[in-house]
């Protein structure tokens, strides 16, 4: 994750003394003199002095998360929330101050500062509450970040597991008794603790975005976006209707590979796929499935993770071919500081949030990675997936403050994923990592890719429609898990391995939950990636089968992602496509083409197995009939 605006650790809610600096910066230059109204300069000094401001807001911000995040304690987590109240503190003052210049006619670059300077203004009129919030708030995602699975039942009885191990068992576990019982752990002992706070986590959250004058905070959410809320939800009802076909078809085709592996037990009645045997405690992205599911005479492929360990590359070592392709792009190598102060490999000896995130500290330079990385192929392009953000965050530091972000959260999001999609056989040839003379079968690869990217998508989709219909009232408290189950049965065809209850929380056993992150962003970049790359592509003059295109080391490519990267968020989004693109709409045509010989293939695959595409929906959502 990267640190943005929204309620995600650093600008959410943001901190600082600087409050009152604020006060007698404003007051002492702002006040004109009652009817008169404020002129262009004034707003322009408003704007300036503002962005100083909460530039250094965010930098105390930034110190007193990172320190939360990597030393998890009752103190630091107080520290943390008092970072953020402060912010928020800050937040209150300048709702108010900025209606001074509500209404008036501003130069375009101006009038945008105002409109997102509005959009991260989140905060509660009431002290009490921003002290509450910014506690629940810290509370929640650190108890994510110390969470573990107690097995109740299974082999592992009485064991007591952390994420990274939890997750292990999902990739290389094939018993289906261990993975219930991994699944059910998981879920009981970190989601269902947060169910009381959470509810009250979002009536605040809904004030708060009420006394900005949103419908909720779901509509405040969806207002990022360069056009009306409800025309971003539709954008995003349209994305998925142009991909869905595909997902569909993949959805058939590893439901009958799952059958052979595990009998019936693998599906519902319905046709639901049970969640906990597709290789990720979420089913969010299935590819460690893939021995399971791979074409017959395919072969397991090349194996990335085995050359890794085999080529004893270690976690620093990962790290460094992510560098290194920016590098052959054109960028320049990250700073010393960001190898002294980034947190690489899990510690022994202390709870810290092991998901992974990119953090930009001081908006200057001060770049670094949080991450308990494993050496195999999933952390490979995770790697690269957040020195996108960490490479995006120093293009843009050339920018004044408000516009320091990226054109949405989804091209944040796309970036790192962009150049992953890069990381082709003829990519690991050129940088030593796979024998020369190794073939490696299309179908096969592009089926393992779809297992994450195309998998995803749902997965993406369904976790903000969750929380905008709890954030909007269409889910009250008393329907937040069968809530979940609907959208995860509709969109991801899949079940719960155990009945669940209201009194569950299955929702906060997925990181961006309790951290409150938005979701819908990388939804969005599992579009984008794909349009990101056919552009750089064709500017590297591939002309190849789009999954076969590298644009390692091609500065062509990559001065047109830094020209993309630098205007950071200075114009509305489709600007910034079109700049990179020649595109102005988010378009799944390219994930169609990337793997359109797939889809020909999961096609003919489920005509010849009978394996008719779809599932029906159970009665009830928290009981699916399960085998
Ligand atoms: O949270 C992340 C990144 C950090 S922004 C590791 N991702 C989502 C997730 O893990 O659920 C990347 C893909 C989706
Ligand atoms: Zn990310």
């Amino acid at each position: 994750m990267m640190m943005s605006n929204t309620p995600a650790p650093l600008r959410l809610f943001s901190s600082v003394g600087a409050l009152l600096a604020a006060s007698l910066i404003l007051g002492g230059c702002g006040d004109a003199p009652a009817g008169k109204a404020p002129t262009v300069e004034e707003a322009e000094r408003f704007i300036a002095e503002t962005e100083d401001m909460l530039m250094e807001l965010a930098t105390r911000e930034a110190r007193a998360y990172w320190v939360q995040a990597n030393f998890i304690t009752d103190d630091t987590e107080a520290i943390a929330a008092q970072a953020s109240q402060e912010r928020m503190d800050a937040n209150i003052k300048l709702a108010g101050d900025v209606k001074r210049f509500d209404g008036m006619e501003l130069p375009p670059e101006l009038a945008r500062k105002f409109q997102l300077l509005k959009l991260s203004l989140f905060s509660l009129g009431d002290p009490k509450e921003r002290e509450e919030i910014a506690t629940l708030s810290t509370g929640l995602e650190g108890d994510y970040g110390k969470g573990r699975a107690c097995f109740d039942e299974g082999p592992r009885k009485g064991e007591c597991l952390e994420i990274g191990e939890v997750e292990r068992i999902f990739a290389y576990g094939r018993d289906p008794e261990e993975l219930r019982a991994a699944w059910k752990a998981w879920h009981d002992g970190v989601g269902a603790p947060m169910r009381e706070r959470y509810t009250r986590f979002i009536q605040l959250q809904n004030k708060g975005a009420r006394e900005l004058g949103f419908k909720d905070m779901g509509a405040m959410w969806r207002s990022n976006y360069d056009m009306a809320p409800e025309e971003f939800s539709a954008e995003v009802e349209r994305l998925w209707e142009q991909v869905r076909p595909f997902y569909e078809s993949l959805h058939a085709y590893i439901r009958t590979r799952l059958v052979k592996q595990y009998g019936d037990r693998a599906v519902t009645d319905e046709g639901l796929i049970r969640a906990d045997l597709l290789g990720n405690i979420w089913a969010q992205e299935w590819s460690y499935a893939y021995p399971l599911a791979a074409p017959p005479g395919a072969g397991r492929g090349y194996d990335l993770t085995a050359i890794l360990r085999q080529k004893k590359v270690d976690e620093l070592g990962m790290v460094r071919f992510g560098e290194n392709f920016f590098k052959s792009l054109g960028f320049d190598p990250l700073p010393q500081s960001f190898w002294d102060r980034s947190l690489f490999v899990k510690p022994r000896d202390r709870e810290v949030v092991c998901h992974a995130s990119a953090w930009d500290m001081d908006s200057k330079g001060d770049l670094r990675l949080k991450m308990c990385i494993q050496v195999d192929a999933e952390d490979f392009v995770t790697i690269h997936h957040e020195l996108g953000h960490n490479f995006y965050q120093r293009a843009y530091h050339g920018q004044p403050f408000l516009f320091q972000e990226g054109a949405n959260d989804g091209f944040h999001e796309a970036i790192g994923d962009t150049i992953a999609l890069s990381i082709t056989p003829d990519y690991l040839k050129r940088v030593g990592l796979l024998p020369g003379g190794v073939q490696s079968d299309d179908t096969g690869r592009l089926l393992r890719q779809a297992m994450d990217k195309i998998a995803f998508l749902p997965f993406g989709l369904m976790i903000d429609q969750w929380r905008w219909k709890v954030m909007d009232g269409s889910y009250p408290a008393g329907r937040y898990n069968s809530g979940w189950w609907e959208l995860r049965e509709k969109y991801q065809g899949v079940a719960p391995p155990v009945a669940r209850t209201e009194k569950d929380f299955d929702p906060g056993a997925k990181y961006h939950v309790p951290a409150n992150v938005p979701y819908t962003r990388y939804f969005l970049a599992h579009i984008l990636q794909f349009q990101f790359y056919r552009a750089l592509a064709r500017e590297a003059g591939c002309t190849g089968p789009l999954h076969d295109c590298s644009f390692y080391d091609d500065k062509a490519a990559g001065a047109k992602l830094r020209a993309m990267l630098e205007l950071g968020r200075s114009k509305p989004w489709p600007d910034a496509l079109e700049a990179m693109t020649g595109e102005r709409r988010m378009d799944g045509s390219a994930v169609m083409e990337y793997f359109a010989p797939l889809k020909e293939w999961l096609d003919a695959q489920n005509a010849a197995a009978g394996a008719k595409p779809g599932w029906t929906l159970p009665k009830d959502p928290l009981a699916p009939s399960l085998r």
